[in-house]
């Protein structure tokens, strides 16, 4: 690689000057990016399947209404990721066809079960809360389109965050079995929850060069603390507890401890071996097979055609 065109490149980072798709970028930036887009935009479409399975069974037609915009919210996400992806050089056909081989990662979070109304509370609450720490951050990195793809993401989410935070305090102040169920969901999405940040920052492979070059504006520890900033008094303030007995912010440092999550479970989770892989793989891979006539139908010379006219 040029040392000069380097140089020029990291002077306009360390500028804060934002990239666009045609500007000189170095290798390793372009890969890195379609790497932590393209995941990003899988975690998005995976992600709507956990909470998509409630829309029938939410208890009341006004959360059926929310959810459904909510997850169709979701579903937008990752068009303008899988856009943001696309100006760095892979096409949206082959994003798709790493994410159903399970070549490509995505989120852990959502390889775990939803099994009651409360799990689909906690994840609108808690994960899009999670998911606002790290992407507001990121949304002042460096990389223009992946930056106004998260800023509108990041106020969408705001909404979602809302939705979350109202289901889960209806059930936190409803009847004993309603807190109960609550409590539950909380206890089973503590640990993945706190996976969802990334290893810390000691382990993380990529944070080093991401900071560097400005894309990750925040260390996942960072996240992390922030996040449990944030949310763990909310939390304890509607009398839940979290399944961490060391769970603590420590007065002099303000630094949150707590007990580290289970990391061999992080990996195998991520690389395709949680309760949920198969299964949520296996949804997108009959979605692709079941829409292909669609795309096939709108690539043909006769709707090509038709189009214009509509
Ligand atoms: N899950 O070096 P590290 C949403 C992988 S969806 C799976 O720290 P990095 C929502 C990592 O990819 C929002 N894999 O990585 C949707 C790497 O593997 P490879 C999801 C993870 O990139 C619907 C390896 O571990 N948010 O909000 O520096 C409903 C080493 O890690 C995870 C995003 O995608 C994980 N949690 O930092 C509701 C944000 N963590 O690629 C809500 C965008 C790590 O070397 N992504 N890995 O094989 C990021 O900000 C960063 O990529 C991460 C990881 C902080 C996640």
């Amino acid at each position: 690689e040029d040392p000069q065109l380097l140089a020029a490149f990291e002077a306009r980072i360390a500028r804060g000057e934002k990239i666009e798709p045609h500007d000189w970028m170095p290798a390793l930036y372009r890969k890195q990016l379609i790497r932590m887009i393209e995941q990003h935009a899988h975690s998005e479409i995976i992600g709507a399947l956990p909470e998509g399975t409630w829309i029938t069974r939410a208890p009341s037609f006004k959360r059926k209404m929310a959810l459904m915009a909510k997850v169709q919210d979701e579903v937008g996400h990752a068009q303008l990721l899988y856009g943001a992806a696309e100006t760095l050089g892979k096409s949206r056909e082959a994003m798709l066809h790493d994410l159903i081989t399970g070549k490509s990662k995505y989120s852990n979070i959502f390889n775990y079960p939803a099994f009651t109304w409360a799990d689909s509370t906690v994840i609108s609450w808690l994960v899009d809360a999670g998911a606002i720490v790290n992407q507001t951050a990121n949304a002042k990195g460096s990389y223009a389109p992946y930056c106004r793809a998260l800023e509108r993401i990041c106020a969408e989410e705001s909404f979602h965050l809302k939705y979350g935070h109202d289901a889960v305090v209806h059930l936190a102040t409803g009847t004993p079995l309603q807190r109960q169920m609550v409590q539950e969901a909380l206890n089973r999405w503590w640990p993945p929850i706190m996976h969802f940040f990334g290893p810390p920052d000691k382990m993380s492979v990529h944070t080093e060069v991401l900071v560097r070059w400005k894309v990750k504006m925040a260390t996942n520890d960072e996240c992390r603390q922030q996040f449990m900033d944030m949310y763990v008094p909310k939390i304890w303030e509607l009398g839940l507890t979290l399944p961490d007995p060391n769970l603590r912010k420590n007065a002099e440092t303000g630094v949150w401890e707590y007990t580290e999550p289970d990391w061999e479970e992080f990996k195998r989770v991520i690389n395709g071996d949680g309760p949920c892989n198969k299964e949520r793989l296996a949804v997108r891979r009959t979605a692709e097979e079941r829409g292909a006539w669609v795309r096939k139908a709108l690539l043909s010379p006769k709707m090509q055609y038709v189009a214009p006219l509509a």
